[in-house]
């Protein structure tokens, strides 16, 4: 294109202008001088402001819009169709957003190229810095080694303030039916349709490297990328918080982190300043309940449930609205660890849960979950006994079912863990058009928290164009630079209304989000809702619903935490809170710290006592809920010594690993082990690196008298005693049953019953022993051997 001083024209001045454009533009300046005064000029007033007032307001118009003649008129310069290799061809398309484009677009890949520095310049030595001489000082203009350093120097960002470990993967939700008549939100719109998603678990309490099995809730926040924007559903796997109200988060998280003089405990609630803090907020007792029953220590993120936990708004394309609860529903089904078990595996391997994960999807043995909905109109909601803005409060299933609404995959593992898992950031403000908030006095301060944190976390308000963060739908504002702003927008308009960028982007009215018109009166207070005093109703609920080995594990939970509280004045607060949920409860706990007598209850905020609805609900047992019978990804060790039953151990390897279970021959080192038929068998693992706590189940195999040295190996027999205390399958074969024996473990009850998690097969062949282990492996645990202390 022929520039104006070629054309032989002045430059034009950029301010002011003539009051009259007539007459041909002469070039093309004035060429978009004129456009961009003919559209202005279609714009002669703001025709939606009357409407933005009173009554009508509530159906706001769709802004005005009009295109230009010229779409020189958006642009920034004219200068954008010179294209070069850096700032691209220079045609935009218009209404396009490449930030919201697939993450392909950032993905990095070295293969087959040189080193290069940020610049881009390539790197001809990267094994040392420029000096005077071999032996002689470094010279500061070497800009290679500097940049290299300076940006090792800002690698970390501050970890988030909670939730600070966690591991996430890529996947997607596909909707069952349409649930049209609930909600407009689009993920919802039919059946079949998919919406991609990220995932990310966490503990709650733990630094960024704190142990995976640490006793915590587990975050379950889910970003749905949906067509008409992200939908962060951040959630845990426990359904009722702590907390009534924001204004006491600060002073939770402050009571249950390390104490601040000392930092010390990491990772745990077992000490003063915890029990101290929730024994004087009598409202968290519900929640403590959840976290010291096993849903504390999950087997998996695989393998525990997800809840939304405050209550949130379905808004249908009519305006109707009903209240929801989300509940997410593993397949795999929910189960846990013992917890003299999690505490070994947090040395063993603090990365349990991360690696698990991450193994399951790279094995192909995706994660799943069922989206369900409880969807009650507020009527319903008004006659229940408890409140469901009281964010320490279920609905019972028996009270409003669980509608099943669509299930959940993961399917990929991110890339880079700081680019994706780290660097995402779940907002409870996030919602779509379909979805709206309720008046629970957590979740308003939580739709206030998680963009603020980001912005020290993430370092400034630009982070939602950070590419994990960015949505898929196309993202159009007037909101302008910042640190680390990424998009460039084009054209000199960054306001609205405005007419000189045609009016865009417009308003989108009532095909954009709408806030549900919720009637409010009343006077400002600081204060909570009558019913918000009911602090043990559901506690007691809770406790009524576990079967005799779930209350054990509680009783023990609450034991372990408070012995090792300092201050014997806040195990009684304790205590006297306990009695209030159960007497049984209380006297297990107050037995197992050694008090002499069980203090009495603590007198309750509310005197009247609350007539539940259900005094049990069988959902709410971490054994409702088996799983599909699967025994994907559940490790199995089979141990291994000269002389063993070779073939037998083949087979069962055979037939485990078929299952798409992770069968693994653990040995005392690493090499081959002669198995009685002369065939040399590699070993996979050594007891050292993987032991005990990090299997669902064991083999004893058989083979010669005593299997070779097996039983007088030390560690084969504290793996066996292990495996037994923690209540998994065992399989013993022929011989083995001497070396399971020697270890002191029997093959019975206490009670002299047969074992259901302990199988004996003399005939090492026998055609029944895989289905058999398979069905005691699915089972998980078998608590029936359970007894405390521990034989073993
Ligand atoms: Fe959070 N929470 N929270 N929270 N929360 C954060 O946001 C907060 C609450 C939950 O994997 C923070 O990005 C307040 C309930 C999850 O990145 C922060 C209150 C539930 C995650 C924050 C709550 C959650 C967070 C810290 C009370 C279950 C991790 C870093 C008013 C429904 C998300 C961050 C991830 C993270 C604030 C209570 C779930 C500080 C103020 C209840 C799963 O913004």
């Amino acid at each position: 294109m022929p520039t104006d001083k070629e054309n032989g024209d002045d430059n034009r001045s950029t301010i002011g202008g003539p009051a009259h454009q007539e007459g041909t533009p002469a070039n093309e300046f004035t060429a978009k001088l004129a456009a961009t005064q003919e559209l202005a000029a279609r714009m002669p007033y703001n025709a939606n402001k009357a409407a933005e007032h009173g009554e009508v307001s509530a159906c706001p118009e769709k802004g005005q819009t009009m295109e230009p003649p010229d779409p020189f008129v958006l642009g920034s310069t004219l200068t954008e169709t010179i294209a070069s290799e850096k700032a691209g061809a220079g045609e935009p398309q218009p209404g396009f957003n490449p930030g919201n484009e697939s993450l392909d677009r950032v993905r990095a890949d070295s293969s087959d190229r040189m080193l290069t520095t940020n610049q881009g310049v390539p790197v001809g030595d990267n094994q040392n810095s420029l000096k005077v001489g071999l032996r002689g000082p470094a010279l500061l203009e070497d800009f290679i080694l500097r940049e290299k350093i300076t940006h090792f120097d800002h690698e970390r960002i501050p970890e988030r303030v909670v939730h600070a470990r966690g591991s996430a993967a890529h996947g997607y939700f596909e909707c069952y039916e349409s649930m049209a008549k609930y909600t407009r939100a689009s993920l919802f719109a039919e059946a079949g349709k998919r919406t991609p998603v990220f995932v990310r678990f966490s503990t709650v309490f733990g630094e960024r490297g704190s142990a995976d099995t640490a006793r915590d809730a587990r975050g379950f926040a889910v970003k749905f990328y949906t067509d008409e924007g992200n939908w962060d559903l951040v959630g845990n796997n426990i359904p009722v918080f702590f907390i009534q109200d924001a204004m006491k988060f600060p002073d939770l998280v402050h009571a249950a982190k390390p104490e601040p003089h000392f930092a010390i405990p990491q990772a745990s609630t077992a000490h003063d300043t915890f029990w101290d803090f929730v024994s004087l907020m009598p409202e968290s007792t519900h929640m403590l309940m959840w976290v010291f029953s096993d849903r504390g220590i999950p087997r998996s993120f695989r393998m525990m449930q997800g809840f939304g936990v405050n209550t949130f708004r379905l808004v249908t394309a009519d305006g109707d609205s009903q209240f929801v609860k989300f509940h997410w529903r593993p397949f795999a089904g929910t189960h846990s660890l013992d917890w003299d078990e999690a505490v070994k595996i947090a040395g063993a391997d603090p990365d349990f849960h991360r690696r698990d994960l991450w193994e399951a999807i790279e094995c192909g043995a995706y994660p799943e979950y069922e989206l369900g909905m409880q969807i009650f109109t507020e009527a319903q909601a008004e006659a229940f006994s408890f409140d469901v803005l009281d964010a320490t409060k279920i609905v019972p299933e028996e009270l409003v079912p669980v509608i099943p609404v669509g299930k959940m995959v993961l399917d990929r593992n991110p890339d880079n863990f700081f680019a994706e898992t780290e660097q995402v950031a779940f907002c409870a403000a996030h919602i779509v058009p379909g979805l709206d908030f309720s008046n629970d006095p957590l979740l308003a301060g939580r739709i206030h928290s998680y963009v603020d944190t980001q912005i020290s976390r993430l370092g400034g308000p630009n982070f939602h164009e950070v590419p994990i963060n960015s949505p898929v739908a196309q993202t159009h504002n007037n909101q302008r630079d910042g640190m680390h702003r990424q998009a460039i927008n084009r054209g000199r308009v960054a306001y609205e209304p405005n007419s000189l960028a045609g009016g865009c982007p417009f308003q989108a009215g009532m095909a954009g989000f709408t806030s549900f018109p919720q009637p409010v009166t009343g006077d400002k207070v600081r204060g909570k809702p009558e019913r918000f005093a009911d602090h043990y109703t559901q506690a007691t609920l809770f406790w009524n619903s576990q079967t005799p080995a779930e209350k054990a594990h509680i009783i023990r939970a609450f034991r372990f935490e408070l012995t090792r509280v300092q201050t014997p004045a806040i195990r009684e607060r304790v205590v006297s809170m306990l009695v209030n949920v159960a007497e049984d409860l209380a006297q297990g706990v107050a037995l197992g710290l050694g008090m002499r007598a069980v203090p009495p209850a603590q007198p309750k905020a509310l005197q009247q006592p609350v007539v539940p609805e259900v005094a049990a609900s069988p959902a709410l047992s971490l054994f409702a809920r088996p799983g599909d019978g699967s025994i994907r990804m559940r490790r199995i060790a089979i141990l291994v010594a000269d002389g063993m039953n070779g073939a037998a151990v083949k087979a069962l390897q055979a037939g485990l690993a078929g299952e798409g279970a992770v069968p693994r021959l653990v040995g005392v080192r690493l090499g081959t082990v002669e198995s009685t038929d002369g065939d040399q068998v590699e070993v996979d693992v050594t007891f050292e690196a993987m032991p005990a706590v990090l299997f669902d189940a064991l083999v004893v195999p058989g083979g010669h008298d005593d299997v070779g040295d097996l039983a007088t190996q030390g560690h084969a027999t504290e793996f066996i005693r292990e495996q037994y205390r923690h209540c998994k399958p065992i399989l013993v074969l022929g011989a083995g049953k001497e070396v399971v024996e020697k270890a002191g473990v029997k093959l019975t009850l206490p009670s002299g019953q047969s074992d259901p998690g302990m199988l004996y097969f003399e005939d090492e062949d026998a055609d029944n022993i895989l289905p058999q282990f398979i069905d005691a492996i699915a089972a998980h645990r078998h608590f029936e051997r359970e007894i405390d202390p521990p034989r073993v």
